[in-house]
């Protein structure tokens, strides 16, 4: 199928390690796809879904024990262990090798391997980058055929290159006790077993987007980030981009593809990306980026006509749902949070019998769907741009029930660095581990840096002084929560009011007042009109509470301590100001 003689030998090298009954090369076209569908659904590894209702869409489980990203399982090997910094776990790349050969030798026995050459980012495009992945699974092989662009033509971009990255996957037994997710950044190569769901196996999406682009964005001067990209267009008629990092299942998806609320028309907004952003500094000085996917792997439950109308019509059709309830009343699919009363009762994601009544959940809290961003009625003219976006504004952000006000604008690019190096957000059911406990997670980054961390940060301060005409970088929490535990702000398409303040203040066109931690609006200066919101309940959205934030600077420390002396000295720096002004 290639005449590229890296692929070749490397090719061979793991088929003799993997020793493969078959191996076959997916092209990328429709009869190939349609065949690997009707496969999986004779094998029972996929459920044909109601084609009237949901043309194309098809059910999958995973093994209850492999619902989501494994972060204690996963490893950035680099030759030197501060390399990887405190915030990853690491091994020696030999004895990494050593340990995965053995699993992975033989492990596609009585298999078929099959080969899928992927593109990252659009083609033609100074941004995109090639990946070879060799799966055993066919579920990864539909699910990149929708979250990247792959197949013949890829190989025909790749030509007689060298430049790509090498992703191994097999299934093997999901032993969860021998899952691994490695990453070797100096040799642009990734080994994924014992697992077979979405980010542990769509090696293109965190593990190689991610992980190994952040290390190359870090050696090759541009940045890899956990963050959606939208087009804000006002009722002019002028659209402007904003790049968003907020942690898994904290509203990414939401935010790109949001709704303008009634009173406020004349906006639109187009989604570019829901996850990932390259960013490269453009010719005129700004900063320009694009999504590297071609699809959005994104959580069901919560998804609603209400919350986001324009994903759901993306999932309408062509979309593989996974570990959502089973509505065997008329073969479609069901999640916590859907519009309208729950079924009576079907099959739950584990694939057991469920009633409304029995108290479990039907669809697993991190189930997916995975859909062509193609269909997403909002999808950017810019999607397929090959030079990008420009964008006008960068935007933190993260689940926090206390501290964080609504949003606030940071003073300048440095202190931007260092509001982003000290975001904290509670944990979700995205990554397997406890769900609701507030950590650190800078930038969004902390499960998909893949190098130190320190270096990373390092890294943002110095694409700001390249940068000549740098965005502006704010923070903002949908998720305050009253004395109740109810949430203060509406959110979802409500958030473009405080989108519109974010990018009247990069017009120069919005008042503020300067806090402690940065310029908040005055309630004043958010447009409430048409919001049922309580003028005291706005006010509290937008207080700094100095003793509570004082606490915060605590646990900035105690995380910041991590990294010793390699922690650059401008982070340093911000953690003293910001401890004197809230000290005053
Ligand atoms: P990943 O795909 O894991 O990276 O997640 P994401 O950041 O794209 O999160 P997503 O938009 O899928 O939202 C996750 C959950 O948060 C869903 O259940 C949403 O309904 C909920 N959510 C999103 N935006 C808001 C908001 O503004 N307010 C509230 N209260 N919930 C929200
Ligand atoms: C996330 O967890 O941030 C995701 C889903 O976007 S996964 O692809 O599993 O990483
Ligand atoms: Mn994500």
């Amino acid at each position: 199928m290639t005449n590229n003689k890296a692929v070749k030998a490397w090719l061979d090298e793991m088929i003799a390690l993997t020793t493969p009954d078959k191996v076959v090369w997916i092209d990328g076209s429709e009869e190939q796809k349609q065949a690997l569908y009707a496969e999986s659904v004779a094998d029972g590894e996929m459920i044909k879904l109601n084609e009237e209702k949901l043309p194309g869409c098809y059910l999958h489980r995973t093994a209850p024990n492999d619902v989501a990203r494994v972060e204690d399982r996963t490893f950035i090997c680099t030759s030197k262990k501060e390399d990887a910094g405190p915030t990853n776990n690491w091994e020696a790349p030999a004895v990494m090798y050593e340990k995965l050969n053995k699993l992975f030798k033989g492990s596609m026995k009585g298999r078929t391997m099959y080969v899928i050459p992927y593109m990252m980012g659009p083609y033609g495009s100074p941004f995109s980058k090639i990946g070879i992945e060799l799966t055993d699974s066919r579920y990864v092989v539909l699910n990149m055929e929708i979250m990247t662009r792959v197949g013949t033509k890829v190989m025909e971009e790749l030509g007689d290159s060298d430049d790509f990255v090498r992703c191994l996957h097999a299934v093997k037994d999901v032993d969860p006790e021998n899952r691994y997710i490695v990453h070797f950044p100096e040799d642009n190569t990734i080994m994924s077993v014992n697992s077979a769901y979405g980010g542990n196996v769509l090696l293109g999406k965190k593990c190689f987007a991610l992980r190994i682009a952040s290390h190359m964005g870090h050696r090759e001067g541009w940045m890899a980030e956990h963050m959606l990209i939208l087009g804000l267009e006002n009722p002019q008629g002028e659209v402007k981009y904003v790049a968003a990092a907020f942690p898994s299942a904290c509203g990414k998806t939401n935010l790109a593809m949001l709704i303008p609320p009634a009173a406020l028309k004349g906006y639109k907004v187009w989604t570019v990306g829901d996850d990932i952003a390259w960013m490269r500094i453009g010719e005129d000085g700004r900063l320009w980026a694009v999504n590297p996917e071609a699809g959005f792997f994104g959580v069901a439950p919560g998804t609603s006509t209400k919350t986001n109308p324009n994903a759901l019509a993306t999932t309408m059709k062509n979309t593989i749902f996974t570990n959502v309830f089973h509505n065997t009343e008329d073969n479609t699919v069901w999640w916590e949070g859907l519009d309208g009363e729950a079924p009576e009762k079907g099959i739950d994601w584990q694939g057991r019998p469920w009633t409304r009544d029995n108290g479990e959940k039907g669809a697993h809290p991190n189930s997916r769907f995975t859909a062509p961003a193609a269909q997403c009625p909002c999808i950017s003219s810019e999607f397929e741009n090959p030079q990008g976006v420009p964008i006008s504004a960068i935007i933190f952000g993260g689940r926090r029930a206390k501290t964080a006000p609504l949003v606030y604008e940071s003073f300048d690019w440095q202190h931007g660095v260092f509001v982003g190096a000290t975001m904290a957000s509670e944990t979700t059911a995205a990554a397997a581990g406890k769900v609701g406990v507030v950590r650190r997670d800078p930038m969004a980054m902390i499960p998909f840096c893949g190098y130190n961390m320190a270096d990373y940060f390092a890294h943002w301060l110095e694409m700001g002084k390249k940068i000549p005409n740098p965005p502006k970088i704010f923070h903002v929490n949908w998720f305050r929560q009253d004395d109740e535990g109810h949430f203060m702000w509406p959110g979802f398409g409500d958030n473009l009011r405080v989108l519109n303040w974010i990018l009247a203040r990069c017009a120069g066109e919005a008042d503020a007042k300067e806090t402690e931690i940065g310029y908040l609006p005055n309630a004043s200066d958010i447009n409430i009109e048409g919001l049922d919101i309580d003028k005291d309940v706005l006010e509290q959205l937008l207080t700094v509470d100095k003793k509570v934030w004082l606490e915060d600077v605590e646990g900035q420390k105690e995380f910041f301590a991590k990294f010793g002396d390699d922690l650059p000295a401008a982070i340093k720096e911000e953690l003293a100001a910001l401890e004197g002004r809230l000290s005053k």
